[in-house]
Formats: C-alpha cells, structure tokens, sequence
C-alpha cells in the first residue's frame, strides 16, 4: 500500500516536471522562430519602360528621364542576405518574372531595347520594426554587348544623395518611419572606398510593408533615372551587404528561457 501511494506520487511529479519542459521547449522554438522571420526581406527591381514610350537612348548610368510605366523584375523573388557582409545580386530579364507596378506600360511585359532603373524595392516580409542597413556598390548594367558599371559612388562627395532616394521619399514605400537616411558612405565599400548606404525602419509589423528606393529628380538627388539595357540577354546587377538589428525583446526572452531550462535541468 504505501509503496503503491509512493510510486503514484512519483508518477504524477515526473509527469508535471515532463509537461513544464515541454512548455519551456515550445515557447522557446516559437521564439526562435520570431526572432528569425524578423531577418526575412526580399530585393526585387523596378524598370521603367523609358524606350517603349519614346524616350532617348543616353548611354548607360545617364539619366534616361521618366517617360514610360514602371515594371517589377522578379517580384518579392530574391532574399536580401542580412548577414554584414557583400553579396552580388543579378536580375537577369531573360526568363524573369514582369509584374506590372504603375504607369502606361507597366502590362506584365518588358517592352523596349532599354529603359531606367527606377527603384530597388526591398519587402519587409519578416514584418519587424527594427531598422534595416543596407549598403550597395558597382551597379552594372550588362547585356551581350558588353558591360558598364556605373553605380560606384567613388565621384561623390560622402552623405551626397546620388541615384536613389531615402526609402520614405516615395508616397508608395508603406509605413516607413520618419529619419530614413540615404547617402553616400567613405566607411565601407565593395570596390574602391565609397557605397551608398540606407537606412530605414517600419512603423509596423505589417509583412506587405516595404520601401522604394527610388530614382527620379527633386530631393537634391545626383545622376537620378540611370539608364540600363533591356535587350540581348541584359541583366542589372549590384553588391549589396545588409544588416537587421536583432529584435531586443526577442533575444531577451530566448536568454531568459534557455537560462531557465538549464536551471532546471541541474536540478
Ligand atoms: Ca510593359
Ligand atoms: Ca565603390
């Protein structure tokens, strides 16, 4: 009788004690999980469609102006690496994904032999608040012809607004907070000394949220609307490195809950 009450007694413990651990792992893996989606963005490109609708072939990187309506190469496609360090990113229109975004021409179609790199568009999928730093270099445009970098950012003076503008310059960037930068940065580069930096933040949590850092004149912008090539086999390239400010409350609590499973693990 009383071993039988003894062994009961036993059973019911380790059972709470079994249920408690499980709880802590749950809480912690759907913490992790948070605090990795916060890292989730996507780049994608906006083309404007200059040629199509008539406008001048300048030459590569010159501004090609705004005649034309804006397509998306590759919508929401390509993860932004948010790791601090330089990756190369290629969009190659050959094959590539045209979605429509605005004006005229934007019909799901690439239309014309060249046009103008009108924005970078980067999504916040992750849906965080915490602010975003990203830096580009050697913006190329690329066809079968040949090359031509023209987004070094090496004749600039530093903090100089050149090519793309801060991501709440656009009405159509979503709930980006007020103090957005972008400039140009003597403080890391891919090539030579200088890149372009941003930095931004959204308002809310929002996973449609994202940010046009777009061309165009006004705002004191440098060598806006930067002509590229559409025909035989182009691409657009950039390096880009980029870097997310851990969510604090997040790491907060997955130091806590670890803290407290190792706790009761000695016990
Ligand atoms: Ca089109
Ligand atoms: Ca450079």
């Amino acid at each position: 009788m009383e071993l039988t009450q003894f062994g009961v007694r036993s059973a019911i413990i380790w059972v709470g004690v079994f249920l408690r651990i499980m709880k802590k792992l749950l809480w912690i893996s759907a913490t992790l999980a948070l605090a990795g989606s916060a890292m989730a963005w996507q780049v994608s490109l906006g083309i404007r469609e200059t040629n199509a609708a008539g406008g001048l072939d300048v030459g590569v990187g010159n501004n090609g102006g705004t005649a034309g309506g804006i397509e998306w190469i590759n919508l929401d496609q390509t993860t932004l690496i948010t790791d601090g360090a330089w990756h190369l990113y290629t969009w190659n229109f050959t094959g590539a994904t045209v979605t429509g975004f605005a004006g005229g021409t934007a019909n799901g179609t690439l239309q014309g032999n060249y046009g103008v790199l009108e924005n970078i568009r980067v999504r916040n999928n992750g849906g965080t608040t915490n602010a975003i730093t990203l830096w580009i270099d050697d913006v190329t445009s690329a066809n079968d012809a040949g090359s031509t970098t023209f987004g070094t950012f090496e004749g600039y003076a530093n903090n100089a607004v050149a090519r793309f503008q801060r991501a709440n310059f656009s009405g159509s960037s979503t709930n980006v907070a007020g103090g957005a930068t972008a400039g140009v940065d003597g403080s890391t580069a891919y090539s030579g000394s200088k890149s372009y930096k941003f930095n931004w933040s959204h308002t809310t949590n929002a996973t449609t949220n994202w940010a046009r850092l777009t061309s165009g004149a006004g705002g004191g912008l440098l060598d806006p609307n930067s002509m590229v090539r559409l025909d035989g086999n182009a691409r657009v390239s950039f390096w880009a490195k980029a870097t997310v400010v851990p969510e604090p409350a997040s790491m907060a609590a997955l130091g806590l809950g670890i803290a407290a499973l190792l706790r009761r693990r000695r016990k």
